[in-house]
């Protein structure tokens, strides 16, 4: 969790003296290894187009990523183009099975903190790839079965999150366990030791790391038609219906002759999201990078408001493991490629929401959730075209604990007269008095949605 600044003043511009406490608070997040890609971002304009793909991603409340690979950290070129491109890392094979565990029981993080630490300081999320997947598999969990096997998994999951806890935005739980071409599962030695297997994980997944959002990741289900995209949905369906941990999806959009693109991709997204999950794009690479299909995937992901974002894999063709497709969106010298601006053009045209949902008025429809003995009540302040201050009022008790919960992709950017800590992966701000007294507020960026948050109270 980050703290937030505590402001004397409701916000207008913020100020100059109000812009230094966020970059004080930014400084101070970032000394604590922690992600402070939202708090810079009330310096923003809603209409000044970005000039990265990260803050152009951001008008709209997205984020724009990159595979990272940690033996390219110590090369300025490669650091350049990431650090001022790409707000979202994935470690490209830090975290997987063989990297992290690769004699059981002994975990080693070396490199993926390398990557966690290098995002840290320089104000990225991380996604962590991945916990469970066939391949990829250090030798001893290869020669186990059955419940050796499924503990394994489990202590693995424990392992790594463990580890990583409170500093990964989404986890890819289990990574590509359907077949191609039929859609049943894959045959694996996890998919051996029960049916069950993936639900298992999932749990296991929650409970290790409540903040981290859960996502399931493959390939080849990008096209609605094929019989892999509708098992993955299938099971994705079954996981909401039986209240199976699940919150995302990751299609990893590996485009090429084999699996090219196809314009039905915005019809798959737009069904899973309408399932009640995120949906993302985590391993973006287009064989030949054609900046028309470059700027269609994209298009795609802006019309679906539960499309939280895009990773492409890489950060320049050279950096690909597939370099001879030349499928990213820089060249060998770390030159834009056409790719490039029509993905940050297309970006850039994503206006949040012109006429959003109106809020309800404070005197019809206070928000208030009495919980213990003090209540919270919401009341409406200055709006602007990309944000609103909310008022809030702490009745019942002096020593209280208020949690405001606000829905995706609204963004608390600032606060006053409280102190409060914002945890980004779960969209919460939890508060508590600073000596101000028991009124208090948060300027929200809407990005799109203005709905108020939820809140609830409970003395301390
Ligand atoms: O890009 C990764 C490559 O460097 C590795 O050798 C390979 C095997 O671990 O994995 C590649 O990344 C894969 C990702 O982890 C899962 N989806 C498919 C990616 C491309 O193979």
């Amino acid at each position: 969790m980050k703290p937030l600044t505590v402001m004397a003043q409701p916000l207008g511009r913020p100020s100059p003296a109000v812009r230094r406490t966020l970059v004080l608070a930014a400084v101070a997040a970032l000394s604590m290894g922690l992600a402070v890609a939202e708090i810079p971002s009330a310096n923003a304009t809603a209409d000044a187009p970005g000039t990265t793909l990260g803050a152009a991603a951001a008008r709209s409340g997205r984020y724009f990523g990159t595979a990272i690979n940690a033996s390219k950290l110590g090369d300025p070129a490669y650091t350049t183009i990431a650090g001022r491109e790409f707000d979202m890392v994935t470690p490209e094979n830090e975290m997987k099975l063989d990297a992290t565990e690769p004699r059981q029981g002994q975990f080693v993080f070396t490199a993926a903190d390398r990557i966690v630490d290098w995002a840290a300081e320089n104000g990225k999320r991380v996604r962590g790839h991945t916990l469970v997947w066939h391949s990829g598999q250090p030798q001893w969990l290869q020669s186990l079965s059955g419940s050796a096997l499924r503990q394994a998994m489990v202590d693995h999951i424990n392992g790594v999150m463990g580890h990583y806890k409170g500093r990964i935005y989404a986890w890819d739980v289990v990574d590509e366990a359907f077949a191609d071409g039929t859609g049943g599962r894959r045959n694996s030695n996890f998919q051996r030791t029960g049916d069950d297997w993936i639900e298992v994980a999932f749990r296991v997944a929650r409970a290790a790391d409540p903040d981290a959002r859960l996502c399931y990741n493959d390939y080849n289900i990008e096209n609605w038609t094929w019989a892999k995209t509708q098992s993955v949905y299938s099971m994705v369906m079954d996981f909401k219906q039986r209240g199976v941990p699940i919150d995302c999806v990751g299609f990893q959009s590996h485009f090429n002759s084999g699996n090219p693109y196809d314009a039905g991709f915005r019809t798959t997204l737009q069904k899973f999201a309408a399932l009640g999950v995120d949906v993302q794009i985590t391993e973006l690479d287009i064989q030949g990078a054609p900046a028309a299909t470059y700027a269609a995937v994209v298009g795609d992901c802006l019309a679906v408001p539960r499309c939280a974002g895009i990773t492409v894999w890489g950060v320049r063709d050279p950096d690909s493991w597939r370099s001879s497709d030349t499928p990213l969106l820089f060249d060998g010298n770390g030159d834009k490629k056409a790719a490039y601006t029509a993905v940050l053009d297309t970006l850039n045209a994503a206006v949040p929401s012109p006429s959003p949902s109106p809020s309800p008025s404070p005197s019809s429809s206070p928000v208030q959730s009495p919980a213990g003995s003090c209540a919270a009540t919401l009341s409406a302040g200055a709006k602007w075209p990309d944000r609103y201050n909310l008022g809030v009022t702490v009745t019942g008790s002096d020593d209280w604990v208020v949690t405001m919960t606000l829905p995706y992709p609204e963004k608390i950017i600032a606060t006053w007269n409280v102190s409060a800590t914002w945890n980004p992966a779960r969209n919460v701000l939890t508060a508590r008095p600073n000596g101000h007294g028991n009124s208090w507020g948060v300027t929200i960026k809407h990005h799109g949605n203005r709905t108020w948050p939820t809140v609830s109270c409970r003395a301390a």
